[in-house]
């Protein structure tokens, strides 16, 4: 067959490396970039009979996100301009694992079976890269593959992550999809909804992370200029220093230290920071104290600050079209005051999900918006089809629904997207005229702890509860429970990471002192 040999012959250029077992993960395979070849070419096979399967474009983004320079991986990007659907991603691992030219073009005719795809036929997909520099060598081996199937590919060179799943996403709708249609319908958006605010009295500090996040977000500038509603925005990590090192939103998150370069930032100024790929993001300011130490407006506090601005405009919709749904969507790390402050103060139901951006956003979807973001930062908000043609319907009569509506197109509707957020974000504060201080106001985080332990076999913990309990092995979560009745207020859980070969634990309680020792008591019995 000529697929199958077409396959066989081109996959001699990418040999599987000895011992490298690639496995799919939370978000698409991750190693260093010298392994991947291999892996890229077939995953351009992949999403070429996803193209195929579908009719419709499909994409990837090679890139590691917050991991080191050397890293780098693959997000596998739905015609939805959602992440790979879950059901693939069994073909996906099935291709990358495969140990020869022959057995992999097998599994591929296995696929092309299974799926009921034609042998052949148009398909295209796109292609785009962050600023790693196996980026462009990883792009061509993907390309590779793709045209294996006898698909095209576009290949869109340095992007976000999200920026490239807004593109497809929208040249599926066919509507305006170019790289500058994103700068100008956020930018647009943006304008109609902040028209007759003032603008926040100070600038924004912008930590890009040393990545992909500096050219686009100078570019969006641009567009925010021409649209009449200019950012004053300082952008410091631009790329003169190394990819997510000493800086961007994971550091911040994780170190809780002011990000390499911003020691000179005034104490109190209102700054963020992105990772790698730019669909992360965080808002910090510098604490007046000595020790570089950052007070952070993490992912809850955004969904919290959305939900708000959300709520705020469903209650000016006329009377009849109030009965909107808006379901925040967490995981097991966001603060316990942050999702008391949900259901308490703003009235929205709070559901939790495992750890992983495709879980969030499915459940998401359960609601008229649905509002999700993971505490470090990954997030969007997903408005229905039925309210958005409702909206549409209401917009000449309603500010309010004009408003909702320019919401929908600030948020990147494909997946969480840092720059949209960033506009998000100053949007609800200037809408307000609040400052950080009436933003950290909102509610007070319950002091907590995460730790990781290296253990024998990560697997041999189950979860269960969107890994809120253990399942396996038997006594641990009596165990746990036992060390958290011990502690007022106090909370804990254990996860195996989807990401690192290490067992996570997190524990939060009334001070730090008891945070700290509950995360260290139930990291001893993890051992
Ligand atoms: C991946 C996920 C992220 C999650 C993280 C957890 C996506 C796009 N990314 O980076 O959402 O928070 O894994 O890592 O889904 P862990 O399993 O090592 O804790
Ligand atoms: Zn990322």
């Amino acid at each position: 067959h000529s697929i199958e040999q077409a396959v066989a012959s081109s996959s001699r250029a990418y040999v599987l490396p000895p011992g490298f077992r690639p496995s799919y993960g939370t978000a698409g395979f991750r190693a260093v970039a010298d392994l991947l070849h291999s892996t890229m070419f077939r995953c351009g096979i992949l999403m070429a009979a996803r193209a195929l399967k579908t009719q419709q474009v499909t994409g990837i983004c090679i890139t590691a996100s917050h991991n080191p320079a050397p890293d780098n991986g693959v997000k596998l990007v739905e015609p939805s301009g959602e992440m790979l659907c879950q059901d693939w991603e069994s073909y996906a691992n099935d291709l990358a694992t495969a140990q020869t030219d022959a057995e992999l073009a097998k599994r591929v005719m296995a696929l092309l079976a299974a799926e009921g795809i034609p042998a052949t036929g148009p398909a295209l997909v796109m292609v785009a890269h962050d600023t790693r520099p196996s980026g462009p060598e990883l792009a061509a081996a993907f390309a590779d593959g793709v045209r294996c199937l006898g698909a095209q590919v576009q290949m869109c060179g340095l992007l976000t992550t999200p920026q490239l799943h807004w593109m497809v996403m929208s040249r599926n709708l066919g509507a305006p999809w170019a790289e500058s249609d994103y700068y100008s319908a956020l930018a647009g958006a943006y304008q109609r909804l902040v028209a007759g605010t003032q603008p926040l009295g100070q600038p924004l500090y912008m930590d890009c992370a040393n990545g992909v996040a500096a050219p686009k977000m100078a570019a969006l500038a641009t567009a925010l200029a021409a649209a009449g509603t200019p950012l004053a925005l300082h952008l410091l990590n631009t790329g003169e220093g190394v990819l997510n090192g000493g800086c961007g939103s994971d550091f911040l998150q994780k170190d809780r230290q002011l990000p390499s370069n911003f020691q000179g930032v005034p104490p109190g100024a209102r700054c963020c920071a992105v990772d790698g790929d730019s669909d992360r993001l965080m808002y910090f300011t510098p604490l007046q104290e000595a020790g570089g130490r950052a007070l952070l407006f993490d992912g809850d506090r955004i969904a919290c600050l959305s939900a708000m601005l959300l709520k705020d405009l469903i209650s000016q919709l006329p009377p009849a079209a109030q009965d909107v749904s808006v379901g925040i969507i967490q995981t097991a790390y966001a603060n316990g005051a942050a999702s008391r402050y949900i259901r308490d103060n703003l009235g929205c139901s709070v559901e939790v999900t495992p750890t992983g951006v495709k879980y969030l956003h499915e459940a998401a979807h359960h609601f008229d918006v649905g509002v999700y973001f993971e505490a470090n930062g990954h997030g969007t908000v997903l408005f229905s089809k039925t309210l958005l043609a409702r909206l549409e319907q209401l917009k000449e009569e309603s500010r309010a629904a004009f408003e909702l509506l320019a919401l929908a197109v600030v948020i990147n509707q494909a997946v969480g997207d840092a720059l949209s957020g960033i506009l998000l974000v100053e949007a609800a504060l200037r809408r307000k005229g609040w400052g950080l201080d009436q933003w950290a106001a909102l509610y007070t985080d319950l002091p907590s702890r995460q730790l990781k332990v290296t253990v024998a076999d990560r697997a041999a913990i189950v979860t269960t509860d969107a890994e809120t309990r253990v399942a396996q092995p038997a006594g641990l979560q009596a165990a746990i429970d036992a060390a958290v009745a011990a502690v007022p207020n106090g909370r804990s859980f254990v996860r195996p990471s989807g990401t690192e070969d290490v067992v996570r634990v997190y524990a939060e309680a009334e001070t730090q002192d008891a945070a700290d020792g509950l995360a260290a008591a139930v990291a001893r019995l993890v051992h």
